[in-house]
């Protein structure tokens, strides 16, 4: 069967498994944690293969373009789109928390607690470049270390002749043995993203303590969903725009990625199937194998859109008016707490804590959207995982010599 009619049958494959999950999770609730074990194998499975994709996938990648001017030139134009695409996705998060005020009028019965005071590390995310020790950095996941040492390692590779030529040749066939094992796992995709979905909505307590749990923050469900459908849009002109790409074909390509970011959550644990996906897609191949390691790990679009919606929800709650300068230091530190946040479940709940900080709101605010976090999770991820496909079309379509679409 020829790559085209096996995608869209695992396409196909993939979507009702997705409908299947969250029917049966809705309907048989904490049963269906019997089948968890299986999304959990699907998820390891993912994970097990990302700290030598990643390592094979930069050192070929930069490797590939040979002269450290062009990495400069690859790595200036994706670092610029990462940042731009980062700073839309904040700014209509606020424009979205502003219009829609999702936290005017909650009822919290409880008094405002008194501000909190915090600063932001610049510094901190420096810092989380380098590691003391690579392979503790991998054995730990710490995926920005590792992308950093391989960079630097591949530009090394390039300036030392015949010398260096082995170790690219055993990265690039590491490479493609990766590829390879990406296809055998993408045949058990769908009774993974099945188990996932059943099973994260059973332990939410089945269907309708869900949907009590998303009516109950309703606004604020609506607003970071209508801001990351918002992003969505945005980033699908971009591709249209700076990579002349259909979006329609590419979405095709992107389809079993994406419903895997839905499915677990995870940036990172769908990396090797976005990298599959872009494969096909026909992307610049020094582009893909540069720009979807490092956006899956700094480039976090959903994420950063997220933040921003979650904090003002949570001083509208609280009652505390946040300025035109104060909701300045949010776009700016939501920005660096996307960059910062892992590609693994909740993580951008975890980094929102900078953000609170700098505008001196309660940390206890987060107990207010935990409810719902788990699905909004997997919703902004779906949107960081697009951000990144679209910026590696886009990084691919600029680099290109000769600027063909389709790039
Ligand atoms: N789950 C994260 C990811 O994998 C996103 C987040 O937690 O905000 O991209």
């Amino acid at each position: 069967m020829n790559k085209e009619k096996s995608g869209s049958g695992l396409l196909l494959a993939m979507l009702t498994a997705i409908l299947a999950g969250g029917l049966s999770g809705y309907i048989w609730g904490p049963a269906m944690g019997s089948v968890a074990w299986l999304g959990e194998l699907f998820l390891t499975l993912l994970k097990m293969l990302i700290v030598p994709l990643v390592a094979a996938s930069i050192i070929t990648g930069v490797a590939a373009l040979g002269d450290v001017r062009n990495l400069g030139r690859m790595g200036g134009i994706s670092i610029t789109y990462y940042a731009t695409t980062t700073l839309i996705a904040v700014s209509i998060g606020l424009l979205m928390a502003n219009l829609w005020q999702p936290g005017t009028g909650v009822d919290l019965g409880a008094s405002t607690p008194a501000h909190t005071t915090g600063d932001i590390g610049i510094s901190d995310l420096i810092l989380s470049l380098v590691h003391p020790n690579i392979i503790d950095a991998a054995a730990h996941m710490k995926l920005l270390p590792v992308i950093v040492f391989c960079i630097l390692l591949a530009a090394a590779l390039t300036t030392i002749g015949e010398r260096g030529r082995p170790v690219i040749a055993f990265f690039d066939g590491l490479n493609e043995a990766m590829m390879r094992i990406v296809e055998w796992i993408m045949l058990f995709a769908p009774v993974g993203v099945f188990a996932l979905i059943a099973s994260r909505l059973g332990e939410a307590g089945g269907g309708e303590a869900f949907l009590a749990q998303l009516t109950g923050l309703g606004r604020y469900v609506l607003a970071v969903i209508s801001g990351l459908l918002t992003h969505a849009a945005v980033l699908c002109m971009l591709l249209m725009l700076l990579a002349r790409r259909p979006v329609i074909q590419y979405l095709g390509y992107m389809g079993t990625p994406l419903m895997t970011a839905f499915s677990t959550a995870s940036s990172s644990a769908t990396l090797p199937l976005t990298m599959e996906a872009v494969q096909q897609a026909g992307v610049n191949e020094k582009a893909r194998r540069f720009v979807l390691p490092l956006g899956a790990t700094i480039n976090m679009d959903g994420t950063a859109l997220y933040e921003a919606v979650a904090v003002l929800f949570i001083a509208q709650a609280y009652g505390i008016e946040l300025g035109f300068g104060q909701q300045l230091v949010v776009l700016l530190t939501a920005t660096m707490a996307a960059i910062g946040a892992a590609g693994i479940p909740e993580a951008g709940l975890v980094t929102m804590v900078m953000v609170l900080e700098a505008v001196g709101l309660p940390l206890e605010g987060i107990g207010l959207i935990l409810a719902v976090d788990w699905f909004l999770d997997r919703c902004r991820t779906t949107v960081n995982v697009f951000g990144d496909s679209v910026g590696a079309a886009v990084v691919g379509y600029l680099t290109s010599p000769d600027k063909k679409a389709g790039n």
